[in-house]
């Protein structure tokens, strides 16, 4: 008994020492670990972007929150650690706000677990929510039309009214509370693009500010607001309203705290201005940049663009790498890219390219982005000096061939059909449409077919060559039979990421008009192909006999 209990003892020590040592190792181990992390971040020697930030634009076409759900780690594992929610109509507003919901806004349960699940893998959320300009959502209802600047345009609210501040206000309330209950809200942006109205209505113009001083006037408002609701917010604006102040009245405007700007620009070259991001630099704690992994190559587009959109990434990243403003810094780190991905260019334009099937230009840009904040671009210059399609060689292709499973060889000409992703589907799908879509144009316009003309022939003056016509009639009939073939698929393939209202608007805005003019040339031609006796078509040239005789 006495030795079994002397063993038992010893035991016991040993298992404590091994457990203090373990602690020891583990806790210096760590304070190693976080005094090299300071180290290196206060020694930073390239400019790293530490959000990367990818943008849900939920409006008109907002995607299942499974399928999103689905997204987050493939955005993760790509880079990605952030996500700006533009929640617009889809946000669960309540009490007076509640007919600023979409019928088919989200619930209130499953966004909160949703967005629980995002941060869990490491998301800062930012959610958005438009206080100026493109209140279309707002300022179209009944209810609070009468706070437009300008009555004739539903897209800009009157700052100056005092109901129009009471609207914002209950907005960021239930806005900031519903994100601040979930966690900590570090930043919200608060919109202010495109005010095309402002200083029009009579409480505004009465006191001769200038649309600068309103405008100044009404963000450090709502900067207030937030900060009232909650002290920790960042509040982000995008730029495009600071661009064309110039540098000397924005040298009078006073620093603007815990506001930062984003700088957006969207083409394939980009047109950033030194100037205005030298402004920016002087007032504000930091800037973030925005490029556009879709939404920017036609509000119709229905795949992205990706050589364009890839340049897009390519040209911010070489304006910032070393960028130094005129010499001001030494090198600056921006906080952050948002890659925004537009569904429609405003509440009431048509729906632009859908998520899915911009998969692949989300993912290279993610990609290229991470090459950008491991160093390996800006050490060399490579961004700055190769052709982008070597670049892309060297430093991309195997990766994005990897993200989506197939061989990519070249980015300006990659046939996507072996590729697998979420949306492969519904990618090729939309190419076999956008191809019966060229056949259509084709087929009406070129000089080969010319089917429009034809028709105008047949139509006015009864010319018709019947072996044409018929021809013609199977033409369009194949065709049209190809359009609901693509179509059934589209249903199908559509219902896995949208609800009904999103799918019936998608098809009708892609194939309606197709149809009309299909079915209304085959009624045209078929006509004609019933007519047995004709009349001369000289008939209907209309000589005018007393011009004749007066020669
Ligand atoms: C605004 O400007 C107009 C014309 O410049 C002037 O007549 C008016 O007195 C000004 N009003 C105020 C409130 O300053
Ligand atoms: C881009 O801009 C540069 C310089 O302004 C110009 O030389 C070039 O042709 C432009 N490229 C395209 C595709 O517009
Ligand atoms: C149109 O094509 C479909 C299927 O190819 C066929 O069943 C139908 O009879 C055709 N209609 C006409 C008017 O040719
Ligand atoms: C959506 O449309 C499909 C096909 O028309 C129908 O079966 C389904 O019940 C609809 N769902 C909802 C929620 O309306
Ligand atoms: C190791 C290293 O790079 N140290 C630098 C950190 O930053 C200071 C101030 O910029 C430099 O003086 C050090 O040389
Ligand atoms: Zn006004």
């Amino acid at each position: 008994m006495h030795l079994l209990s002397k063993i038992r003892i010893v035991k016991l020590k040993c298992f404590l020492l091994i457990t203090i040592i373990l602690s020891v190792y583990v806790f210096v181990s760590y304070l190693f670990l976080e005094i090299r992390y300071t180290r290196e971040n206060k020694n930073l020697t390239r400019p790293i972007l530490r959000y990367v930030v990818v943008h849900l634009d939920l409006k008109g076409s907002p995607p299942s929150l499974n399928y999103l759900e689905d997204l987050l780690p493939v955005l993760k594992k790509h880079g990605a650690n952030g996500l700006l929610v533009e929640y617009e109509d889809m946000f669960p507003y309540e009490g007076r706000l509640v007919n600023l919901r979409a019928k088919n806004c989200y619930d209130k349960i499953e966004l909160q677990r949703f967005l629980r699940g995002a941060i869990e893998l490491g998301f800062e959320i930012i959610p958005l929510i438009q206080t100026f300009g493109h209140m279309e959502f707002v300022l179209k209802q009944k209810e609070f039309y009468h706070l437009r600047e300008d009555p004739t345009y539903p897209d800009s609210i009157c700052p100056t009214k005092i109901e129009s501040q009471m609207l914002i206000k209950e907005m960021l309330i239930q806005m900031v509370n519903f994100h601040k209950n979930i966690s900590p809200l570090k930043f919200i942006h608060i919109g202010c693009d495109e005010v095309f109205h402002i200083n029009k209505c009579y409480e505004c113009s009465r006191e001769n500010f200038s649309n600068t001083d309103i405008f100044i006037k009404h963000i450090r408002k709502i900067k207030q607001i937030v900060e009232d609701i909650n002290p920790e917010t960042t509040v982000l604006i995008w730029d495009d309203m600071f661009r064309s102040i110039k540098l000397k009245s924005w040298n009078e405007i006073g620093y603007f705290n815990k506001i930062q700007t984003v700088y957006w620009d969207y083409g394939a070259n980009s047109s950033v201005s030194h100037v205005n991001l030298l402004k920016y630099h002087r007032k504000f704690d930091n800037i973030w940049i925005a490029t556009a992994f879709k939404g920017a190559d036609g509000r119709l587009s229905t795949i992205p663009n990706l050589k364009n959109r890839f340049l897009n990434h390519l040209s911010w990243l070489k304006l910032i790498a070393n960028y130094k403003f005129g010499g001001e810094t030494n090198f600056h780190s921006f906080v952050g890219i948002i890659l925004t991905g537009w569904s429609r260019y405003s509440h009431f334009d048509p729906l632009c390219e859908l998520l899915p099937a911009s998969i692949p230009s989300l993912l290279l840009n993610l990609l290229l982005i991470r090459k950008f904040n491991e160093g390996h671009l800006s050490y060399n210059n490579a961004i700055k000096e190769m052709d982008f399609r070597d670049f892309f060689n060297k430093y991309l292709q195997t990766d994005f061939s990897d993200s989506l499973h197939c061989v990519i060889h070249d980015i300006e000409k990659t046939n996507y059909s072996p590729c697998i992703f979420d949306g492969c589907e519904l990618y090729n799908y939309l190419s076999e449409f956008l191809k019966i879509h060229e056949n259509v144009i084709y087929y009406f316009e070129s000089e080969k077919h010319g089917l429009s003309s034809l028709q105008y022939y047949a139509n006015q003056k009864n010319l018709i060559n019947m072996n044409n016509a018929v021809m013609n009639m199977k033409l369009c009939n194949g065709t049209l039979h190809e359009l609901f073939d693509v179509e059934r698929k589209l249903l199908v393939v559509m219902s896995q990421y949208y609800g009904n209202d999103t799918i019936e608007e998608y098809i009708n805005a892609k194939m309606l008009h197709l149809k009309r003019k299909l079915e209304g040339s085959m009624k045209i031609f078929k006509d004609l192909m019933g007519i047995r006796a004709f009349e001369t078509s000289l008939k209907h040239l209309k000589w005018d006999s007393t011009v004749l005789e007066s020669h």
